[in-house]
């Protein structure tokens, strides 16, 4: 098997001569790269898995979800997150993407350390010996409209600087198994203004990942007050390349399906999740014809399986 210098399998030789390699006596598989995860939504599996009202959509989920969250401190996401990576690692996922935006206290405050809910993510990922790629998320707005986060969202929000002191705080403590990249939470978490500031940062030159077209709503709002789709609005404004990794990019135009597989960026499916919550399916078929590159990852972590993954994808 053939690996380049970034660890990426490029080929494999069949009837190959074993002359002189090491055999591992055993049959391998590479280690399967989660591309996103929330880690504490992992304990509220079973809360949100029955619908208790025929209206129950995406945006009543995300309520259960918030009230859950609201719960969660530093040491319970420690404990949370070392169960999730242990799990992780047995299931065959070698490094999680954590896109993380559960900063402050529940009731917004920053914690004494701005970074403490980080800080118990990279503990976790050690404890556990999964390597991490965290992804600081910046969530500044409630809606399209820009209007200000709701109270539940409150402990989510950064600033601008106070967003890219946190990343370069975390930066300084990558290692071989620590990765810090930068997330958008969604184009309706993030002003343009604020995006584009970000993107000229520092921050900018790992991954970069964001939460793109899951909803029909949201397709609509940005419709609404950008004048154009999120995958079409973001490919205008945004230097999209192989760096990024759009998430739930479900709900895409065939020229959206293919401007997204021409760039090189990375599709982030999330079959389980995008079944229970998506409304919608991924353009798998045409993406691929077009030589779209993509990845799975576990979201809210109900189901911890890559194969699980990828037989629902299929
Ligand atoms: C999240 N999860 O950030 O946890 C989101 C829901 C939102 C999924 N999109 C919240 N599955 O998009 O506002
Ligand atoms: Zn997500």
């Amino acid at each position: 098997m053939a690996i380049d210098a970034n660890g990426t399998f490029r080929g494999v030789t069949e009837n190959a001569s074993h002359e002189g390699v090491e055999s591992l006596g055993r049959f391998v598989l590479p280690g399967m790269p989660n591309l996103h995860s929330h880690a504490f939504q992992r304990a509220m599996a079973g809360l949100a898995e029955k619908q208790s009202n025929p209206q129950d959509n995406f945006w009543s989920w995300r309520e259960t979800m918030y009230g859950f969250a609201a719960r969660i401190g530093p040491d319970d996401l420690r404990a949370i997150a070392t169960q999730l990576y242990v799990e992780m690692l047995k299931a065959g996922y070698t490094q999680v993407c954590e896109f993380h935006y559960l900063h402050h206290q529940p009731d917004g405050k920053p914690y004494a350390d701005p970074a403490a809910m980080s800080l118990a993510l990279i503990e976790a990922a050690l404890e556990a010996g999964i390597g991490l790629t965290l992804l600081p998320v910046l969530y500044m707005a409630g809606g399209f409209d820009g209007r200000p986060l709701s109270e539940r969202q409150c402990r989510f929000g950064f600033d601008v600087d106070g967003y890219l002191r946190l990343g370069e705080k975390l930066r300084k403590m990558e290692n071989s198994t620590l990765r810090v990249g930068m997330a958008l939470h969604s184009l309706r978490a993030v002003p343009p203004d604020a995006m584009r500031v970000v993107l000229e940062s520092s921050l900018a030159d790992g991954p970069v990942h964001i939460h793109i077209a899951e909803q029909i709503g949201e397709v609509q709002d940005c419709l609404n007050v950008r004048g154009a789709r999120p995958v079409e609005w973001l490919f205008d404004n945004a230097p999209v390349d192989a760096r990024w990794c759009l998430v739930h990019a479900t709900h895409m135009t065939a020229d959206e399906t293919r401007r997204l597989a021409e760039s090189g960026a990375v599709s982030g499916l999330c079959p389980t999740t995008e079944a229970n919550l998506g409304d919608g399916l991924f353009p798998l078929a045409a993406y691929r014809a077009a030589g779209g590159v993509l990845g799975i990852g576990s979201d809210s972590n109900i189901s911890i399986s890559p194969t699980e993954e990828l037989r629902w994808l299929e």
